[in-house]
Order: C-alpha cells, then sequence, then structure tokens
C-alpha cells in the first residue's frame, strides 16, 4: 500500500523514551511539517502493517494520528488532528489490543465501548465522529499515545511486566539475527 514516492518512516519501539511524553498540540505554523509527515504515516502503517499509528510512533511529538481500519479491504484512510474524547459510553468492552511499539505482543484490554471524538481534519476544518466497536478501540489506543500511555498501562504491573520482558528478550534475538545476517 506504500507506494515507493513515501517513504516510510520507522517505527520506534518500547522503551523509545518519546513514547512516554505528553505530545504538544499542533498548530497552524506545523501545517507544512503535518502536510509532509501524514503521507509518511500511513506509507508506515501499511507497511507494517496496522490499523493506526501516532505521530510519537514515527518521532514526531505532536498531537496527530491517522487510522485505516482497512474494513473489507477497503482503504479508508482517516487523519485527526488534535483529537480529543468529548464522550465516552458507561459501557465497556474488552478486546485484544496490539501496538506496533511492542511488536509480537498481544493483550485483552478493557475500554469505553462507545465514544465521540473532535477532532480537525487534514483541511484544518473541525469535525465530530461517533465510533464503536475496534473503531472506538483503536482511536482510544491512539490518543492514549499522544498522552505518553501505552495499552499495557491497562494491565496488572504482573501482566505488564512479564509482556515487557518478553518484548525486551525477542528484540535482543532479533537484534542479534540482523548483526548475524551483516557479518
Ligand atoms: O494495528 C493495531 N491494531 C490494534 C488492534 C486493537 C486495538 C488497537 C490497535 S492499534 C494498532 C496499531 C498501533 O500500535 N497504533 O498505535
Ligand atoms: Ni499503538
Amino acid at each position: 500500500m506504500s507506494d515507493q514516492l513515501t517513504e516510510n518512516l520507522p517505527i520506534l519501539i518500547v522503551p523509545a523514551k518519546i513514547l512516554r511524553l505528553k505530545a504538544r498540540p499542533v498548530t497552524r505554523a506545523d501545517q507544512a511539517l503535518v502536510d509532509r509527515l501524514i503521507p509518511r504515516m500511513f506509507a508506515s502503517m501499511y507497511a507494517a502493517p496496522g490499523i493506526g499509528l501516532a505521530a510519537p510512533q514515527v518521532g514526531a511529538s505532536l498531537r496527530l494520528i491517522v487510522i485505516d481500519l482497512m474494513a473489507d479491504q477497503k482503504p479508508e484512510p482517516l487523519v485527526m488532528i488534535n483529537p480529543e474524547i468529548v464522550a465516552a459510553s458507561t459501557e465497556q468492552a474488552t478486546r485484544e489490543e496490539g501496538c506496533l511499539s511492542l511488536p509480537g505482543q498481544y493483550a485483552e484490554i478493557t475500554r469505553p465501548a462507545r465514544v465521540k471524538v473532535r477532532f480537525e481534519d487534514q483541511a484544518g476544518v473541525r469535525r465530530d465522529l461517533d465510533a464503536e466497536g475496534l473503531f472506538a478501540a483503536c482511536i482510544q489506543h491512539e490518543i492514549d499515545h499522544l498522552n505518553g500511555v501505552l495499552f499495557v498501562d491497562y494491565l496488572s504491573s504482573l501482566k505488564r511486566n512479564i509482556l515487557l520482558r518478553k518484548l525486551a528478550k525477542e528484540q535482543k534475538i532479533a537484534a542479534e539475527k540482523k548483526a548475524e545476517k551483516k557479518s
């Protein structure tokens, strides 16, 4: 899905420090930067593949996310600038989540089943959207990234530590394999 004209940016992996920072709002002065960033974020997300990506995951500490659920394999790219959850259902839903910044790690996460999100689109127009199901989970997961929050933060410290140690071990093996190939 990522064409040759748009180079994808590498996705940062835990424990990259930027993933734990609160990202700053996008302003009009960021227009040129954001316009260059958006196609690269989509390229990275489609290449991964993933259904959402937040700017801090590609090293930009800005309140910008891209989403494409690829429902029925049909692309439906969505850009959200300065997104905010303005309402959430009391009803909760549990589903398995993964994260491109924690490759290979998955856990059941419980969140509000439905949310209303307010954001600016790429043209700077303010929009409100109601989401449920996977879409609602994805929006909440991406907005969490803008606040330095990862899905593992919803787990008990025991479960979180097991998952983070497994990630570190797998990343170490992957790095060793890569070094082996080079030599
Ligand atoms: O690709 C992704 N899948 C996913 C599945 C369930 C809930 C959230 C997500 S987002 C994730 C991509 C990612 O890490 N975005 O930050
Ligand atoms: Ni993520």
